[in-house]
């Protein structure tokens, strides 16, 4: 078996006929797993299951030079490897398989290392502190259930373009293929959904595999690599040479597009044509660090800006040019602006079906422009006219440049933005007062009392979608949420993760009592590791989300959407029929909680949590018959939209 010299050994002419997808697995382009290992005298012995671009070196500062390192085992390597890339925390639940690392941290002080109550916990903590500092998260399980128990966390992650390491352990080598106790393919059951994937075969790999991975994971469009280490690769002895780089064979996964000055201008040239443009923007304007540049370019073009969900905080919600975000429960005015435009500029989104709805009712009157590092979304959901394959900042940075060089004047629009506003002056994002207190209203009042300067996380549900539409975000990272997965459980994890993180801000999960449910253990994690995440529970006794489809779409027929007794359902009229007690179970956790449901307490039951220093938990009790609005139904198109 030839090999190149960089170790990437496998998935040789897999790549089809798209273009590979910067930085990013393709699962429509399945690598070829080598047949047998690779030549042992050449000591790249593991699995890699596809080629990526990637930058080619990581030197990081601290150390610039390859090191020898002393004699050591195995565990011990990725304990040193990880602290050469700067970790100094992962969330790691261990097992027979892990022990050995588990020990090699214990004997380390370098990398805190937190124990969530499920690996579930673990991984969604270690991507939202991935989301909220943009550095690579990390976290670790034993084998086979272990590991299987990180699956969403790595789908999650995969979905939403989040740099994650997952370390698992594995059986000893000679059990792999043997269905040996706790075994699972863990490499060939992720290769849908990581960016890249190592079966260690060789502890001497150890050291390059981790900076590689750490390149491959934070690199192009950012992603979940899992590395799987036997647990005789864990105790082998060696003598480790850390390299300071690393350097990949394939030239052209190491650099990344920019556009050229040609495409560039011609998009400012589309700009001084257009008479209706908007911008819609996502996720990759955060994952860039572009908001800046965004702002700047929004402003000199004087282009309204919509973003998804992924990309809410990149462009300030507060600002005149802000359409807030569009898409099946967005603002009624973005989602008619991209409907009217003439021309959509798409920078570093990917028209998902959340956002198009039906796609051939998207945007029809628009000329539009896609700029993505990732060539393999451009034409896949939506046919562009121009589409740029380039990093975000780069384009952003050298649009403004070309601009100002060509002293860019923005087109008459004055109409244009006479109508976004008036879209925006008369449909506000509303709800109803009611004598409860409704949902929508505690997460104003929780926006007011944190000055919009909170980081929140969501579980998934009718609470997700009101806790984007009434606490406006000035700022990136600071709505933190399972977006393309959707993965009820993320809140309370993730702001576990987003306050180890961030530990100086107010970190506070508005969550369901659905998903809250979910991976409620991580109130344990909270209290006895003294992190101050903050849960605030819109508790309205149901799936909400699924409550609502049932009374649009199914005549209001419950199907197991209800979470207490049937018979005696919960309710702010019902306190009685209230299940679980959410206080009585964080008190069994040694968590300060409170329940509120009259709202001349809401406010002081708020400050209170605010107030108190340690994890809160705020059952809040709120009517069940609220519904999300505006809605586009799945599939449907704006001129769908359901308002009332
Ligand atoms: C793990 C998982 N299972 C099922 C779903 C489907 N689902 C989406 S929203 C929802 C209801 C969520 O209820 P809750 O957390 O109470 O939030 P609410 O809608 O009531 O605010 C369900 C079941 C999901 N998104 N994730
Ligand atoms: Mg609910």
């Amino acid at each position: 078996m030839p090999l190149p010299s960089s170790g990437t050994s496998a998935g040789i002419g897999n790549e089809g006929k798209r273009s590979a997808r910067p930085g990013r697995h393709c699962s429509t382009h399945r690598s070829i797993r080598l047949a047998s290992p690779p030549d042992a005298a050449l000591s790249f012995r593991f699995f890699v299951n596809h080629f990526h671009a990637m930058k080619s070196s990581a030197s990081t500062t601290k150390f610039p030079q390859p090191e020898i390192g002393r004699t050591m085992n195995g565990a011990d390597v990725v304990v040193e490897s990880l602290h050469r890339e700067g970790v100094d925390v992962i969330f790691a639940y261990p097992g027979g398989a892990s022990q050995e690392l588990h020990q090699a941290f214990a004997r380390s002080d370098k990398v805190r290392v937190i124990l969530p109550r499920h690996e579930q916990g673990g991984v969604f903590a270690a991507e939202a502190w991935s989301r909220a500092n943009g550095k690579v998260g990390v976290c670790m399980a034993t084998s086979g259930p272990g590991a299987t128990n990180l699956v969403s966390g790595i789908a999650d992650a995969f979905m939403d373009s989040i740099p994650l390491i997952c370390i698992t352990g594995q059986v000893f080598s000679k059990f792999i293929g043997k269905s040996a106790f706790q075994e699972t393919d863990f490499f060939g059951m992720t290769l849908p959904i990581v960016k890249h994937s190592y079966l260690v075969l060789n502890a001497a790999d150890l050291p390059r595999i981790f900076k590689e991975a750490f390149v491959l994971a934070r690199s192009g469009r950012p992603g979940p690599v899992i590395i799987d280490i036997p647990k005789d690769v864990q105790q082998a002895k060696l003598t480790p040479v850390f390299p300071a780089t690393v350097e990949f064979a394939n030239k052209s996964l190491t650099e990344f597009p920019q556009a050229t000055d040609d495409q560039l201008n011609g998009i400012l040239d589309l700009i001084s044509k257009a008479q209706r443009p908007i911008l819609y923007t996502g996720g990759g304007i955060i994952s860039a660090e572009a908001s800046a540049e965004l702002r700047s370019f929004a402003e000199k073009t004087n282009i309204p800006v919509a973003t998804t969900l992924m990309g809410v905080g990149g462009f300030p919600e507060d600002h005149t040019l802000s359409l807030r975000w569009f898409g099946m429960h967005g603002s009624a005015y973005g989602n008619w602006a991209v409907d009217q435009c003439d021309l959509l500029l798409c920078f570093g989104a990917r028209f998902d079906d959340r956002i198009t709805g039906d796609v051939n009712k998207f945007a029809t009157s628009a000329t539009i422009v896609h700029v993505d590092i990732d060539t393999s979304e451009h034409n896949k959901n939506k046919r562009v006219q121009f589409p740029v394959a380039s990093e975000i900042k780069y384009a952003l940075k050298r649009l403004n440049e070309l601009a100002t060089a060509a002293k860019f004047t923005p087109p008459d629009t004055k109409p244009w933005h006479t109508q976004c506003a008036a879209w925006k002056r008369d449909y506000p994002f509303s709800y109803e007062e009611s004598r409860h207190i409704v949902p929508q209203e505690a997460v104003k009042v929780l926006h007011e009392l944190t000055n919009g300067d909170a980081i929140i996380t969501t579980g998934v549900g009718q609470h997700q979608m009101w806790a984007a539409q009434f606490y406006p975000f000035k700022e990136p990272r600071r709505y933190l949420s399972s977006l393309g997965l959707g993965a009820m459980g993320f809140g309370y994890p993730a702001a576990m993760g987003a306050k180890v993180a961030c530990p100086d801000k107010q970190v506070i999960d508005i969550d369901g009592d659905g998903s809250f449910l979910m991976n409620i253990q991580e109130l344990a994690t909270c209290h006895i590791e003294k992190i101050a995440a903050k849960a605030m529970i819109l508790n309205n006794q149901h799936l909400g989300m699924v409550v609502q489809w049932e009374d649009r779409f199914y005549n209001s027929i419950r199907g197991n959407t209800i979470l207490g007794d049937q018979n005696n359902i919960g309710s702010p009229d019902n306190l009685e029929g209230i299940y679980p007690d959410y206080v009585t179970i964080a008190k069994g956790f040694g968590v300060k909680a409170r329940r509120v449901h009259k709202r001349e307490e809401l406010r002081e039951a708020i400050q209170e949590m605010l107030d108190h220093d340690g994890p809160y938990l705020l059952d809040v009790i709120v009517p069940y018959t609220e519904h999300v609005l505006p809605m586009i139904p799945a599939g449907k198109s704006v001129k769908e939209m359901i308002l009332k």
